[in-house]
């Protein structure tokens, strides 16, 4: 690769993470896993795991360093549910965890596939063992979903990426109460022609809040005639405001470039659901899926961010 573009984000020597070999049960793939910083500062990986029907559910890794030695859990974690909740029909993929000190519970907002295409569905837990289900939240199709960590004035917000005709891009909703939403206000738009972000974007991990405002890691989907490339950039909120766009950068920051990222059940994909902070406040750990097939990592700093988009928004 040409080394003349920064740096944003740097691999882990490990790479790939976590893979389905590495599963206590039998499993097809693991990816695109949602992360948290448990107060005991373990760090917490809620993974889309995928079974050999196709179909998705949940499951917790545990990890003191958030590099090796998972401890994951014997049985799936969260399972779908379609009999009390039809919308999980055809199972559930990627989460995304924010936690809430006004609940004191983490929020995990994820898709769930329904028989007319993905949705967001919310779900509250305080230890991740416990889950406490709100159901479907924005009907099909929608996803890419991630709640703020709290309210914006009086309303809670909710990240997502509604389909209108051929086009996608990232929508905020607000909401009194966590079960009805509206307010809906276009966030990003996807760009034009040949751009990496032309057509389709989407969140990938929960924002950021930093003094400048929410920073935020989305994905761009170039269609190309031998598939998607899925690549992350950067876009810069305002604070009390997040519908406005501060800064927006106009070049990817990172993109497929290994094997394990190349190759896989879906090749060309790096798809990050969360990430962790370390005790410095700034060293960011980008947790992503690489070609739906497995789990990665990968570093930044959230200063640095800030910068190139200073630089380059
Ligand atoms: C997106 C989502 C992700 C997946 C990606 C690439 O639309 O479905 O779960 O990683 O496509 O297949």
């Amino acid at each position: 690769m040409n080394q003349q573009y920064t740096e944003i984000f740097s691999r882990h020597r490990q790479n790939p993470i976590q893979t389905a070999a590495d599963w206590p049960y039998p499993v097809h793939t693991v990816f695109n896993p949602a992360a948290t910083l448990l107060p005991n500062d373990m760090t917490l990986l809620l993974c889309r795991v995928e079974d050999r029907r196709g179909l998705s559910h949940l499951s917790v890794a545990r990890s003191a360093n958030g590099v090796d030695g998972w401890q994951i859990d014997p049985q799936p974690t969260f399972l779908p549910d379609p009999d009390h909740f039809p919308e999980e029909l055809w199972g559930i993929e990627d989460p995304r965890i924010t936690f809430i000190p006004e609940l004191g519970r983490y929020a995990i907002v994820y898709t769930a596939f329904t028989r007319d295409g993905p949705g967001v569905a919310l779900a509250f837990t305080e230890d991740f063992r416990h889950f406490e289900r709100y159901g479907l939240i924005m009907s099909p199709d929608d996803k890419d979903a991630a709640l703020l960590p709290h309210r914006i004035g009086d309303h809670w917000a909710l990240i997502h990426r509604p389909i209108s005709s051929s086009r996608a891009h990232m929508w905020i909703s607000y909401s009194a109460d966590l079960r009805h939403w509206g307010s809906d206000k276009l966030m990003l738009e996807a760009r034009h022609g040949a751009w990496w972000d032309a057509n389709k974007i989407g969140l990938s991990p929960p924002p950021i809040e930093t003094a400048q405002g929410w920073l935020v890691i989305y994905h761009g989907v170039r269609q190309t005639a031998s598939g998607s490339l899925y690549r992350l950039g950067l876009a810069l909120f305002d604070l009390e405001t997040p519908e406005r766009c501060l800064k927006r950068g106009d070049e990817w920051v990172f993109g497929p470039e290994k094997p394990y990222e190349l190759h896989g059940d879906v090749s060309n994909v790096t798809f990050p659901c969360g990430y962790t902070i370390g005790p410095d406040g700034d060293t960011l750990h980008l947790y992503y899926g690489a070609a739906d097939t497995s789990i990665a990592l990968a570093t930044g700093s959230v200063r640095a961010m800030l910068e190139w988009l200073e630089q380059h928004g």
